[in-house]
């Protein structure tokens, strides 16, 4: 039995102000974090996006403390037209982005962090821009979350 839970992202801005080279954004903790049984998500946020862009990606931390595996099935949301579970692994030196078909496993008393160069929710088709500061409701489905 699947659970589905809709979370709030938090759109944040890529980089630091003035921070050339800074990298990527030293993230503040929204005090987000949704608990549902055994699993909890912290700090879910997504880029903003240049007006052209037509995809995005949406990142967060996903932990779980209870003694079984849980899986992250799939992604949905009315702010784009598709959103697929991504994974970057460098091959042969460059980094390649597939879709993982087959959702996210979290280990039992494990963490999955969806971060650049790893895992990450594509929003692909986005129906208009992200924007620094907003809140986009993320539909998650898992494959237990909620039981113990
Ligand atoms: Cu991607």
């Amino acid at each position: 039995m699947s659970h589905q839970n809709s979370e709030s992202f938090h759109v944040e801005e890529t980089y630091l102000a003035g921070g050339l080279g800074a990298g990527p954004v030293e993230r503040r903790s929204r005090g987000t974090r949704l608990q549902v049984g055994a699993v909890s998500i912290s700090h879910p946020f997504a880029y903003a996006t240049p007006p052209s862009a037509t995809n995005g990606a949406a990142y967060m931390k996903r932990t779980n403390d209870g003694s079984a595996e849980d899986v992250l099935l799939w992604a949905s949301g009315a702010l784009a037209d598709r959103i697929q579970i991504h994974e970057t692994s460098l091959i042969d030196g460059v980094a390649k982005k597939r879709p993982r078909l087959d959702g996210i496993a979290i280990p039992a008393y494990g963490r999955v962090e969806f971060a650049e160069g790893s895992f990450h929710l594509m929003l692909i088709g986005l129906k208009q821009p992200l924007k620094e500061g907003e809140r986009v409701p993320l539909q998650l489905t898992f494959r237990n979350a909620g039981d113990r």
